[in-house]
This record gives structure tokens, C-alpha cells and sequence, in this order.
């Protein structure tokens, strides 16, 4: 079996040469080339090109200077550009113990198999190099989660957020893949069911280095598992959700406070647009940002409809209360619900519209006419 090594790697370069030295010596009946996708900030990419010149197998760095899709996106630019079918994914900082592969190969190579997973949850497998109790109970937690809500594509999967894995390439849809953030082998086993085996193995402390696990990346993983299962709109609408609870929650501190209900209206409004922008361009709309243009375009749209919304919506309060006599926080509520359907149709369509589509549409406009013409 002919096998690519795809190895993420953000700033690992302490790592680099001591994962090449255990992979010679642990493969060294089988042909490998190992690809380093990198996003690195510091010299990573320099000590990569230098242990390649020394190291008996190939090694090729694909450098990103604009990497798309974090952990995700590179392990998917990884293996897009493989060399060979099977593709093992592994990480750059040694945790995933080079010496577990000959059993991932042994497994693979029984033929009944499209995935072969190294996970730290069955009988053999330990999540001990995890750094402290909070990560090891988050993972738990995190994966209950999952399978909770893919019963049947996960079932044969007992760690689908590991980022040790083995796989063929060819039995992946690639393209239907929308990497997000730090748990590929979800996107991978959500989107297609898969034949998955495992292998159990010991879950390492780090070689050497810095985590580049953190709480963003947690609300990416929060996101992609709502997007996965229920798509964009679901996460649109919690993200929406969230913030017009944090809308009313300021507005309500205000009028506590004896702020004219109007005013505190105002400055809740202001506060959640800016927070909800954030969350829509790093969490929702992620994935589409690349092809959109700028961001600042992207706020400018989004604030002056925001904008535009809070001025039709604050008057209106003001209307369900005077008139109607309906309490404050209830009538910003009301209106909060009818904003919400348009505004997601607006971000969607207009806000993160992808420009090279349209670009591309438009050249296409002549063709289409004259075939038009030539059919009539
Ligand atoms: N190319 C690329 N690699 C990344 C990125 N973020 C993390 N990585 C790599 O992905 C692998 C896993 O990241 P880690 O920081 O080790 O995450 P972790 O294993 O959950 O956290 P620790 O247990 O603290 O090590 C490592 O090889 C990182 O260098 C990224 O944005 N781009
Ligand atoms: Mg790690």
C-alpha cells in the first residue's frame, strides 16, 4: 500500500524533524511521501524545506499564504493534492504516535474499510495527553454531542474528532466538503456514510510547541455541528437568537438603570449589530467570506440594513407601546421576530453574494442570450 501523509501544521517547527526521524523508522517497508500544509506565521516553512533535503522519504510543503478554512481547509488542500489514494492525516506536534500506523495500515489492508480511525475511546485508547481535566471532559462532551446527533453515520465511530485517521481518497466526495475550523473527520463522515474501522491508540502530550486549541475554536466546532445537521439558516437564526436575547438583556439592564426606554433601545441595538456581524462572519458565514469581497464592504451592507431595520423597528416600538399599551421588552421581542426572516434572506443573498460567481455569470451572459436567441 502506497500511502500519503498529510500533516497539518500552524508554528510546529520544533516538531518537524523529530516526527520525520519516527516516521523513517517506523515505515521503513512502506513507500510514503508526507505533505506538510502549513499556515504558519514563524520559520516553520524553513526548517520543513531543510529536514526535507535530509529525509529518506519525499517530503513537500504546500505553504499557504492566505490559508482558507483553518485545520479543516489545510488537511483538505492536503489531501486534494495527494499523491497517492490511501491518505493518512495526522498532527505536526507528535501526539498521534507515528508507531500506530502499521496497525491503521494492517486494518486498511483487510479490504472491507474506507476509513480507518485512531481513536482514543475504545478498549486500548487513552485521551491522557490531553493537557488538563476541562479538555478531557469538553472532548467527552463534545463527542457525546455528535454521535447524538449523527446516530447513523457515526455509528461505527467512537472519536469522530480525532485528526488521526487514515482513508481513501477516492470513496470521499471532496468537493461537498465545507471545512470549518478544527474537526474534518466530522465533515467527512456527516456528509457520506462511509465504512469506518478503528484502531485504539494512546493519545500523547505534546512533542514540543503552544495548543492552537482555544474557545473560538470551540464555537466554530458549535457551528459547524448546528450547519452540518440542521444548515445555515439554523445557525443564522441562533446566532440571531443569542443576540436578541443579549438585546434585551442590555435593554432591560438600561431601563433598570432609569435609561428613557427609547435610549436604551438604541444603544442595545448598536451594541448587538456590531457582536452579531462578528459572529456571522466568523462563525456562519466562514466559509463564503473568501469569495465575497471585503470585509468592510460586508459591514457596510450589514450595518446600514441593521441600521436601516432599527429605525423602522425603534418607531414601531414605540407605536406597540404607546397605542397598544404592550410592554417594552415584549414589543422589542415582537419586532426582533419579523426583522429576523428578512434580515437572513438579506446576508444571504446580498451581503455574502460570491463576487467571482457573479463575475463568472456575467461573462456568461452573452452565450446564454445567443442560445437563447438560437433556440427560439
Ligand atoms: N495548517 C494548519 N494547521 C493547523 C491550524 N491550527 C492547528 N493546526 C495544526 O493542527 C494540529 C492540531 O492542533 P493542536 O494545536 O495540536 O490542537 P490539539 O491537539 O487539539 O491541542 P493540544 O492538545 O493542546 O496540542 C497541529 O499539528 C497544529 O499545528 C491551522 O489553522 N492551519
Ligand atoms: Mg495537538
Amino acid at each position: 500500500m502506497e500511502l500519503s501523509l498529510i500533516v497539518p501544521t500552524f508554528n510546529e517547527g520544533p516538531n518537524v524533524r523529530e516526527l520525520l526521524r519516527r516516521l523513517a523508522d517506523t515505515l521503513d517497508s512502506t513507500v510514503y511521501e508526507v505533505v506538510f500544509v502549513d499556515d504558519s506565521t514563524d520559520d516553520t516553512p524553513d526548517i520543513i524545506r531543510a529536514a526535507a533535503v535530509d529525509s529518506a522519504a519525499p517530503v513537500r510543503l504546500i505553504h499557504r499564504e492566505r490559508p482558507v478554512g483553518g485545520l479543516g481547509g489545510a488537511v483538505v488542500e492536503g489531501i486534494r493534492s495527494a499523491s497517492h489514494d490511501w491518505c493518512l492525516v495526522m498532527d505536526g506536534d507528535l501526539q498521534h504516535p507515528p508507531e500506530v500506523i502499521p496497525q491503521l495500515l494492517a486494518r486498511a489492508a483487510r479490504g472491507d474499510t474506507d476509513v480507518v480511525v485512531a481513536s482514543r475511546y475504545i478498549d486500548g485508547g487513552t485521551s491522557d495527553g490531553l493537557a488538563n481535566a476541562v479538555r478531557t471532559t469538553v472532548s467527552r462532551a463534545s463527542t457525546l454531542l455528535t454521535k447524538a446527533m449523527f446516530p447513523r453515520k457515526l455509528n461505527g465511530c467512537s472519536d469522530p474528532m480525532t485528526g488521526f485517521f487514515l482513508l481513501r481518497r477516492s470513496t470521499v466526495d471532496l468537493e461537498s466538503l465545507q471545512p470549518r475550523g478544527f474537526k474534518i473527520l466530522l465533515e467527512i463522515l456527516a456528509r457520506r456514510q462511509l465504512r469506518v474501522s478503528e484502531v485504539p491508540f494512546a493519545f500523547a502530550p505534546r512533542f514540543a510547541g503552544e495548543s492552537k486549541a482555544s474557545f473560538t475554536q470551540g464555537m466554530r466546532f458549535l457551528t459547524q455541528l448546528t450547519m452540518l445537521r440542521f444548515g445555515r439558516m439554523s445557525a443564522f437564526a441562533i446566532v440571531g437568537g443569542l443576540g436578541a436575547l443579549a438585546n434585551l438583556a442590555i435593554m432591560w439592564a438600561l431601563v433598570a438603570v432609569h435609561m428613557p426606554y427609547v435610549w436604551a433601545a438604541v444603544v442595545a441595538s448598536v451594541i448587538t449589530i456590531v457582536a452579531n456581524f462578528l459572529a456571522l462572519e466568523y462563525l456562519v458565514f466562514a466559509d463564503m467570506r473568501a469569495d465575497s469581497g471585503r470585509m468592510w464592504h460586508r459591514f457596510v451592507k450589514s450595518f446600514t440594513f441593521n441600521g436601516i431595520e432599527a429605525i423602522v423597528r425603534i418607531p414601531l416600538i414605540a407605536v406597540l407601546v404607546e397605542r397598544a399599551h404592550i410592554p417594552s421588552v415584549i414589543a422589542a421581542a415582537v419586532t426582533l421576530i419579523a426583522a429576523f426572516v428578512v434580515r437572513f434572506v438579506f446576508h444571504a443573498l446580498v451581503v455574502y453574494a460570491p463576487k467571482k460567481r457573479r463575475a463568472e455569470a456575467a461573462a456568461l451572459a452573452p452565450a446564454v442570450a445567443a442560445s437563447d436567441e438560437l433556440a427560439a
